[in-house]
């Protein structure tokens, strides 16, 4: 391994070895569950990367989630910029369709996240097409919270999401485990292994309480970053044009939306039958009961 001033050099060194300039910046596009650690994670990276005061860029919550409602970008080095997506909260189809089009890069940067049903997010795609960089290289990184624990019924979910993901942008997506001091990282780390995820990082993200550098935790994270860049480098080659990419990010998306819907619109056929269905049957069972004592009377 080299020494902090190495990997710091060469993080912040790197660039897209593109040939033919095809690509100019790589997104780290972090997404996951609300309050997980997605912006304190930036904050971490900048700290280890940039300052040597501990500065609050993405906006953190001061409890467990539900704090960034906007898609930002945070320029790390020339080459590489994270990106703080807005976190879902459940598994809720409205909000995975939202995920899979902030995370293909579908939608504008600094405007607030909707969770639209029917065609809004279709139209918001839309209408984004023109402010969308197609230079732009687009790396997954789930963040979870080894806090927050994994049970064995939230897993199928969540593989779902990452081989989704991974569909989505070509890449399977880099797993950052936060909180990683907790006693459930053996657990969490092991079913995240389960699902074939194949780098999996735990981390201590610094925080407004706690943020001493500690050279651990510093290693951790510039650790974290090289290998990222390595895993850019191999894509990278095997990158086809970029702006077919990106059509088939957004037909991905727009399928997925279009099954979505599909999908509603049959379950609410299904409900409405079942009600006449029950309805039918109060109604023959009503019939049923005033024959009967008709016939009782006589
Ligand atoms: N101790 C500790 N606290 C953490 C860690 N990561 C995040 N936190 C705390 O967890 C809370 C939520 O973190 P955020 O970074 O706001 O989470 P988020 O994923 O951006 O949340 P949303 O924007 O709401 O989706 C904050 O109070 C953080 O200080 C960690 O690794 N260790
Ligand atoms: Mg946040």
């Amino acid at each position: 391994m080299q020494n902090i001033p190495e990997m710091t050099k060469f993080i912040k060194s790197f660039r897209l070895q593109d040939s033919d300039s095809r690509f100019t910046r790589v997104l780290l596009q972090l997404f996951g569950f609300l309050g997980h650690g997605k912006s304190s994670f930036i904050n971490t990276c900048k700290y280890v990367l940039d300052d040597a005061e501990y500065k609050i860029y993405a906006d953190v919550k001061l409890s467990d989630g539900g704090n960034t409602t906007e898609r930002i970008t945070y320029p790390l080095t020339d080459a590489l910029t994270l990106v703080d997506n807005r976190g879902c909260s459940i598994m809720n189809e409205y909000e995975t369709g939202e995920i899979f089009a902030q995370l293909g890069n579908l939608l504008p940067f600094e405007k607030k996240v909707e969770w639209s049903r029917g065609n809004g997010l279709v139209d918001r795609i839309v209408e984004s097409e023109p402010f969308i960089q197609t230079s732009d290289f687009i790396f997954p990184i789930f963040v979870y919270s080894v806090k927050k624990g994994l049970s064995f019924a939230e897993a199928p979910e969540i593989r779902d999401l990452l081989y989704t993901a991974r569909d989505l942008t070509g890449i399977f997506p880099v797993v950052v485990l936060t909180h990683k001091t907790h006693p459930n990282l053996r657990d969490v780390r092991a079913k995240f292994e389960d699902m074939d995820v194949e780098r999996i990082f735990a981390i201590e993200n610094f925080t407004p309480e706690d943020h001493l550098k500690t050279r651990g935790k510093h290693e951790e994270v510039l650790n974290f970053l090289m290998e990222v860049i390595k895993d850019i480098d191999f894509r990278l080659e095997r990158m086809p044009d970029p702006e077919e990419e990106r059509k088939k990010r957004k037909k991905f998306v727009l399928t997925y939306v279009y099954n979505r819907e599909m999908k509603k619109k049959a379950e609410e056929v299904e409900r409405k039958c079942r009600e006449e269905e029950r309805k039918r049957e109060e109604e023959r069972k009503r019939e049923q009961q005033r024959s009967e004592s008709k016939c009782t009377l006589q």
